[in-house]
């Protein structure tokens, strides 16, 4: 069932041109190519567990289109990025750490640790998180 609605999901964006990355790692999950644990997805993002998670609630929300990062959306993306937030947002409500607060982070680029070339938001959070970043 949940497999049909992916299989949907992916004709539905291959058929509005969204740029799929075959090798992209998470192009496949938000595909339903690749295996993760999602627990929300839509037309414009996909949202699963971190497979190295850092803390009880680590969950990455990536575009379903495929961004490689901060430096490559254009303002045509705009919807998307703020859908992210809204989505984070969500999220944080149904793992129930709204109330204690969350981390919302985006790395971009080699020097920020960057490790996976397609644009995602980690919403971390479930405990006192360590600060200041950097
Ligand atoms: P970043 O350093 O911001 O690029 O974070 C990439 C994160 O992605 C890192 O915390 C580990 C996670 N990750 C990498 N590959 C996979 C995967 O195949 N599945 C899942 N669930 N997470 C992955």
């Amino acid at each position: 069932m949940f497999r049909a609605r992916l299989i949907l999901l992916y004709s539905h964006l291959s058929a509005f041109g969204y740029m799929l990355n075959p090798s992209c790692i998470f192009c496949k999950i938000a595909a339903g190519e690749a295996p993760a644990n999602i627990v929300y997805q839509d037309e414009l993002v996909t949202a699963f567990r971190d497979i190295h998670p850092v803390a009880p609630t680590h969950v990455l929300i990536v575009p379903n289109k495929h961004i490689q990062s901060v430096s490559h959306a254009e303002a045509e993306d705009e919807q998307i990025l703020g859908h992210l937030f809204t989505t984070a947002r969500k999220i944080a409500e149904m793992d129930g750490i709204a109330a204690g607060g969350y981390r919302s982070i985006v790395n971009t680029g080699v020097h920020s640790g960057q490790t996976v070339f397609h644009l995602h938001m980690h919403l971390i959070g479930g405990q006192h998180l360590k600060y200041p970043m950097g």
